[in-house]
């Protein structure tokens, strides 16, 4: 008879589990190496602008030159330029648009490598690849290098790869060597493996949490698998207090399971100030609509209603939607209808003033006979 609570894993195939998880590495920065190589000798620091003066905003991300300098994901620009200032470093906007495309040509590649797939963000994802390899590990790194290869001779980027039993280790390994790394952890050798990384290192252990296990002694994976699970549940609740214990001694049976389709897509802005100038916001409504455009493009996705969405100076939040008769994809309606609601919007509520703006497109769909093929 079948126990319920075997792993799945076992369950499903019967040979030893193999899952992957890529990252890319530095990936905006990446891609506007790219984009542009004369970029590859100097430090790039991708910004998000904020606009509201000249140097506001923060460091999405940098390329490893700028990394070695201290500068960091989230850091102020201000902060970044004057780490930089006696190099001769690129600082760029972020180009959503372009690492959208990118992504979705690498995602495809991972796809048609896998037997199943997840994305986890725009520059990562899982992959269970048990079958192809039948559970062979050393087919695994393998497979990892030929992965590696092929995003490498398409794409010319870099990427580090993890091999593990599973997406908690393969999630970890990926991150082990970065960049252009390639760490391949057998099951035998996962407890190896983990015990002496810092607790943060697995997935879920955030700040917060990693200090309130400092408090109880708990430093590295190892102390945590350690630890009294009862209490673990008390502290954190049954379900992260277990799911603690289980990862740290490298248990995990979750399934690698593409994610539903997204419900909506949105961008967001914030003004360069506040206002409720019709064409001050407007002329920034294209930007804002190419880029929910090229996300479509991307997954070959109609969209049935167009909406706006506003933050006011008071902070509050206003939206407005209008639904299409018919599933639509292309870039004009959704600047079209943008365009009337904020017009309309604005006319309606004759004192609103605006501190961010933007526009969201739903009732999402699939464009028939699209398969998972690269679109651009
Ligand atoms: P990451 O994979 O976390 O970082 P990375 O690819 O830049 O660098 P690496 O993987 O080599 O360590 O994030 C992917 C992209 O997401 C990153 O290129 C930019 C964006 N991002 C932000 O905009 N803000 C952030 O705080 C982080 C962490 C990432
Ligand atoms: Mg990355
Ligand atoms: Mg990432």
């Amino acid at each position: 008879m079948i126990n319920k609570q075997e792993p799945r894993s076992i369950l499903c195939v019967g040979i030893d589990r193999v899952v992957m998880h890529v990252d890319l590495d530095y990936f905006f920065a990446q891609c506007e190496e790219v984009a542009n190589p004369l970029l590859k000798a100097k430090p790039v620091v991708v910004c998000v602008y904020s606009g509201r003066s000249e140097d506001s905003g923060a460091v999405s991300t940098a390329n490893y030159i700028a990394r070695k300098y201290g500068v960091k994901s989230g850091m102020p620009i201000a902060f970044a330029k004057r780490i930089l200032k006696d190099t001769n470093a690129a600082f760029l906007p972020v180009n959503h648009e372009l690492y959208g495309v990118v992504s979705n040509r690498v995602m495809d590649i991972l796809r048609s490598n896998a037997d199943r797939f997840e994305q986890e963000s725009i520059d990562e994802a899982f992959m269970d690849v048990s079958k192809r390899v039948n559970g062979d590990f050393k087919l695994a790194e393998a497979l990892a290098r030929s992965i590696k290869g092929e995003i490498m001779d398409n794409e010319r980027l870099s990427c580090s790869i993890g091999v593990g039993p599973n997406k908690v280790v393969a999630k970890i390994a990926s991150d082990f060597q970065k960049p252009d790394g390639l760490t391949v952890i057998r099951p035998e050798g996962v407890r190896v493996f983990l015990d002496p990384l810092p607790a943060e290192k697995l997935y879920g252990v955030g700040k917060k949490t990693a200090k309130k296990l400092q408090e109880l002694g708990v430093f590295t994976i190892g102390d945590l698998a350690a630890y009294d699970p009862g209490i673990l549940m008390q502290i954190f609740g049954d379900k992260p207090g277990s799911y603690f214990h289980r990862a740290a001694k490298g248990i995990d049976e979750e399934p690698v399971q593409e994610k539903g389709m997204a419900e909506q897509v949105s961008r967001m802005i914030t003004l360069k100030r506040d206002t409720r100038d019709l064409s001050l916001i407007a002329s920034e409504l294209d930007r804002i609509c190419s880029g929910i455009h090229a996300r479509l493009v991307g997954e070959g996705l109609l969209y049935k209603s167009v909406g706006i969405l506003a933050i006011t100076n008071t902070l509050e939040m206003r939206s407005r939607t209008k639904t299409l008769e018919n599933p639509s994809e292309d870039a004009e309606t959704i600047e079209r209808i943008a365009r009337e609601l904020l017009s309309k919007f604005l006319e309606e509520e004759g004192a609103v003033i605006l501190r961010r703006f933007g526009v969201k497109v739903s009732g999402l769909s699939k464009k028939s006979g699209q398969g998972l093929t690269k679109f651009l």
